[in-house]
């Protein structure tokens, strides 16, 4: 009897440890959601006039919703190079690509990815890339690599640049999609190949009228930065985008559904050209813009349905946030300036896209996990670039002293545990900025002729030959230049960036 009731005790208390085991080892799935050019004020969440994002405002309610939250850079390149690697996009000079640059993160680096599929995740990307693809030089008619498989991800479908940006074909794992031998695809940033009309020859055949920049090679009635020629069968319609890579991302989390994975799904939308599917045209009140942020908050809500069918949903870290801040006009006539109303992409913010100002990093933040993390809003200071350490941190993975050197654990922060994040933090763009406290301070620039081109777009570059000292405390639209009655503060915040940029290898 006594030995019976022993052994019922022992079988109980295995049951328990074994049931705590199972919900301690339990990783979430984590869907990194990336919008491209989405401003602070882009959402009716965050205050957007004349459109409407119930899917994505849907997460903000239900999860926890920043307003202090920032993109590492003020562009594409750098903020995705920092977001993967939890490194200042300087330290490799990482700038805006052209489509036909090599592979900026070397295979062997330390990834976000890699070191979540060592952590037992399987990893996927699906959406734009602007990472460069090949050792440069690429045939892209061959085998596609190095790329996303070579730095840590299990699988992708890309976009393999930008949308304004050749080649304008998909890229899975190491193929171009659709590829007919007997046509093969030529592409060339120097001077014009093969027979297709450039917009600058043929205007009138473009759905929007373009900059000189953006008046290369015609595909789909938009002219592209770049040449091509080729490929017909691969070409992309971009119209298509919303169903493609919506498609790709669910194909992913079904395959995926019973082991821990990692989604980049990073979109194409708002980046230019902006041409929306016709389901999404008109459904805003500032034309192509708005209707593409209706596009992009369709194809959120069709991911956190599809997670909610599987029964997923409470298991699945969710993160929306976007690579940089808003711009109109960048490079496509599409109405963007005209139509804007009373709408303010950059929310209470100066400056946007491109700009040292703070509209251009700080982005629409939203962390969403309804298992764990409670609704509510947070104004902790977080980077994206420390996703890498946050997330090791969430599964289990000390990195190694050479491993994402400049990120920082938050995830307390990101879970809503605590309202505390970064200490101080770095932001990219023409110059370096950094925050600490209520300050803001930017370096100045030996010459500020970069600050008048983004003028041109009607964006202040924010890149001055004086430094800029603001409190964003009173002067959250950064009007008010306090450098000269703060001297000594200055020098500090300088010296800051000094030893962070010392430090390069
Ligand atoms: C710029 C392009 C702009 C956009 C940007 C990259 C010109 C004049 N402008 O060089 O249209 O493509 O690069 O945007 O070529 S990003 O969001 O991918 O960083
Ligand atoms: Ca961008």
């Amino acid at each position: 009897m006594k030995y019976t009731f022993c052994l019922v005790i022992l079988a109980l208390l295995m049951t328990c440890t074994s049931r705590v085991d199972k919900e301690e080892s339990a990783l979430p799935n984590i869907i990194i959601i990336y919008i491209d050019d989405l401003g602070y004020g882009d959402l009716s969440s965050y205050g957007a006039k004349g459109v409407v994002t119930p899917n994505v405002d849907k997460l903000a309610r239900e999860g926890l919703r920043f307003t202090d939250a920032h993109s590492p850079a003020a562009t594409c390149t750098p903020s995705r190079y920092s977001l993967l690697t939890g490194e200042y996009a300087f330290r490799n000079k990482a700038a805006v690509l052209p489509g036909d640059a090599p592979l900026l993160i070397r295979p062997g680096k330390p990834t976000l990815p890699s070191m979540l599929k060592r952590a037992g995740y399987t990893t996927g990307v699906v959406g734009k890339w602007h990472l460069g693809l090949g050792n440069g030089d690429m045939d892209w008619n061959t085998e596609i690599k190095p790329g996303p498989l070579e730095i840590g991800f299990d699988y992708c479908f890309l976009l393999p640049a930008t949308g304004d940006r050749v080649p304008t074909v998909y890229v899975e794992n190491h193929q171009m999609i659709g590829l007919e031998p007997q046509d093969p695809i030529a592409i060339s940033y120097k001077e014009k190949i093969g027979d297709k009309p450039t917009g600058t020859e043929r205007p009138d055949l473009l759905k929007q009228q373009a900059d000189p920049q953006h008046s290369n090679t015609i595909v789909n009635g938009i002219s592209r930065i770049g040449y091509q020629d080729g490929g017909e069968a691969a070409l992309w319609v971009d119209e298509e985008f919303p169903d493609v890579f919506t498609d790709k991302a669910k194909e992913f989390i079904n395959e995926n559904k019973d082991s821990p994975f990692f989604l980049f799904f990073s979109h194409h939308d708002i980046h230019v050209p902006r041409v929306p599917n016709e389901r999404f045209v008109g459904k805003s009140e500032m034309g192509p813009r708005g209707d593409a942020i209706v596009q992009m908050d369709w194809m959120v809500g069709e991911v956190v349905k599809e997670l909610e069918k599987l029964g997923l949903a409470d298991n699945t870290w969710i993160i929306f946030t976007s690579d940089n801040g808003p711009v109109l006009n960048d490079g496509y006539e599409d109405l963007a300036i005209e139509l804007l109303g009373e709408h303010k992409p950059w929310g209470p913010f100066r400056g946007g896209k491109y700009s040292a100002y703070e509209a251009a990093t700080r982005v629409p933040t939203i962390s969403y996990w309804p298992g764990r993390i409670k609704p509510g809003e947070s104004a902790a200071l977080f980077s994206q670039i420390d996703f890498y350490a946050s997330v090791a941190a969430l599964v289990g993975m000390p990195g190694s002293s050479s491993e994402a050197r400049d990120s920082e654990n938050v995830l307390p922060a990101l879970l809503g545990d605590s309202q505390s994040g970064r200490t101080y933090m770095l932001e990219e763009s023409f110059t370096l900025s950094i925050r600490k406290n209520e300050w803001k301070y930017i370096s100045p620039v030996a010459r500020d002729s970069m600050y008048l081109w983004i003028k041109g777009k009607g964006i202040e570059g924010g890149a001055q030959k004086e430094a800029q000292l603001y409190n964003l405390d009173p002067d959250i639209g950064e009007q008010q230049n306090l450098a000269e009655q703060y001297p000594e503060l200055v020098n500090e915040l300088q010296g800051m960036i000094d030893q962070i940029t010392y430090t390069t290898d």
